[in-house]
């Protein structure tokens, strides 16, 4: 095809992460955030690139050996989705190299050696990914582009600046849909297998040192096929109620796909145009594309203009004042870390939250909210409650280290994206939830039987080894 029809990539999507030339050698790919195949403006950018310089194409992945404190269950869903996208790029003969070790040592040395040209990589506002980045880019040769394959409006072009709440991100965003919410290029294959070893799975798993007491969970499967499996029964069978039954954690209504977003085994702009295709009434696909869209943004928005995303001195000033002047009021309970880790409260609901999170490595968002705020009333200071929050959902749940997760629990702990409400004892200006509001949105007692099991069928086992 020439040149002005083939598909080109909104350069708006793309940022150059240090001041240097393309060299004349191989396309890496480093591949962090967005873990799969189709749908990947990242992967997409570094084939034109290869294609344009006629270099060689690498996708390479570097295996942390810790990461976060992530447990066994994170890495055995992330490996198992690695292992299918090593396969499914050897049928494009594109090679996949994984480097284990410290991504900052190990990936300069492996651009060095195969004299790389230029290095594109996917984006991603937690704190860890761009001190990775600063670092390669300060040592390799080659220039390091980066990609937002993440979001439908990349984060940087909708909007500049921390944003107040989703009312002032959304007209942002919503301009800008229409330019960004299309269709995907197919992604060519190499006109050639490369000359790359496979991967030494066997090898990769006995050097994951991550904790085995947060085991796999069994109920869902991992990997981009899985991913796009779990989206199209989705859209069969539960898009259609989401508008009325999304905050009902017993409807099972929701879109099992956020642990899939969250490692990047499927596309948020894919979901988005297949919602907007669907036959779902409309007011269920709005529902649902505010969550995916506007409220996922938002999330990435607090964390890449916000460095303290997941601490209490991230959240917003009039919260932490406002929480500090009631730091000396009365708690009525007061839990640990371990006590609520084993869902050991006073209360039945927040443990059965607790235990479905430990169980199912998801709690409802709904719940979340419960739980976190649950957590701010029987913590010992707000500070300690922030902290707690964020080690137990980062700990037990699937789509844990995600900027939904953080902005989450700064919402139900600190007020961030929500307005001060009338004071109250320890809350001070912070929304306040209780169980009587859940009972009147849901049978609590069904969804407390659902999740009574677990502590009595398993032994206690040590949830912090
Ligand atoms: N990304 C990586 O590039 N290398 C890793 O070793 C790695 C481990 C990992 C473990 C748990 C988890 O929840 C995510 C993990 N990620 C890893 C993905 C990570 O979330 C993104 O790749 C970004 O780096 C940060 O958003």
């Amino acid at each position: 095809m020439s040149e002005p029809q083939r598909f080109i990539i909104d350069p708006r999507r793309i940022r150059l992460l240090s001041e240097k030339q393309d060299g004349q050698g191989a396309v890496i790919y480093w591949m962090s955030r967005d873990q799969r195949v189709r749908h990947n403006w990242a992967l997409l950018f570094a084939r034109r690139k290869a294609e344009l310089m006629q270099q060689p194409l690498v996708v390479l992945f570097t295996l942390a050996p810790t990461f976060l404190q992530a447990p066994l269950r994170h890495y055995d869903f992330m490996l198992k989705g690695l292992r299918e996208v090593e396969a499914d790029l050897n049928a494009l003969n594109i090679p996949f190299v994984l480097l284990q070790g410290q991504p900052e040592r190990e990936f300069p040395r492996f651009a060095e050696q195969i004299n790389a040209g230029v290095v594109v990589t996917d984006f991603s506002p937690m704190n860890i990914s761009g001190s990775w980045k600063k670092e390669v880019a300060r040592q390799l040769a080659a220039p390091l582009y980066e990609v937002d394959a993440h979001n439908i409006v990349p984060c940087w072009i909708a909007s500049g600046k921390q944003e107040y709440s989703a009312r002032t991100l959304r007209p942002k965003i919503n301009a800008l849909l229409g330019e960004f919410l299309t269709n995907y290029p197919a992604l060519e294959p190499l006109p050639s297998p490369s000359a790359y070893q496979p991967v030494d799975w066997s090898d990769v798993y006995h050097n994951v040192k991550a904790d085995r007491n947060v085991p796999p969970v069994e109920w869902l499967k991992p990997g981009e096929k899985a991913a796009n499996e779990c989206l199209e029964s989705f859209l069969q069978s539960r898009l259609a109620s989401y508008g009325k039954e999304r905050n009902d954690p017993n409807a099972g209504a929701t879109s099992h796909l956020s642990p899939y977003l969250h490692f990047g085994q499927i596309s948020a702009q894919f979901i988005a145009m297949r919602v907007s295709k669907s036959t779902a009434p409309e007011a269920d696909r709005k529902a649902f594309l505010e969550e995916l869209i506007v409220r996922r943004e938002l999330a990435e928005n607090y964390c890449c203009f916000n460095n303290h995303y997941d601490s209490f001195e991230g959240i917003p000033a009039w919260a932490r004042e406002s929480l500090k002047q009631h730091g000396d009021d009365q708690r009525d309970y007061r839990y640990t870390l371990e006590e609520f880790a084993a869902a050991k409260t006073h209360e039945k609901l927040w443990n059965a939250a607790q235990r479905e999170l430990v169980t199912t490595g998801v709690i409802h968002g709904y719940m979340r909210m419960y739980w976190a705020k649950k957590i701010l009333e029987w913590s010992e200071t707000p500070e300690q409650a922030f902290e707690t929050a964020i080690i137990l959902n980062d700990r037990f749940a699937l789509d844990g280290r995600e900027p939904n997760g953080y902005a989450g629990v700064a919402w139900s702990i600190g007020g961030a994206h929500d307005r001060p409400w009338f004071d109250r004892p320890v809350y001070g200006k912070i929304r306040y939830m209780n169980a009587s509001g859940c009972a009147r949105k849901f049978d609590v007692n069904r969804y407390i039987a659902r999740h009574e099991g677990y502590a009595e069928s398993k032994k206690q086992q040590n949830l912090f080894s």
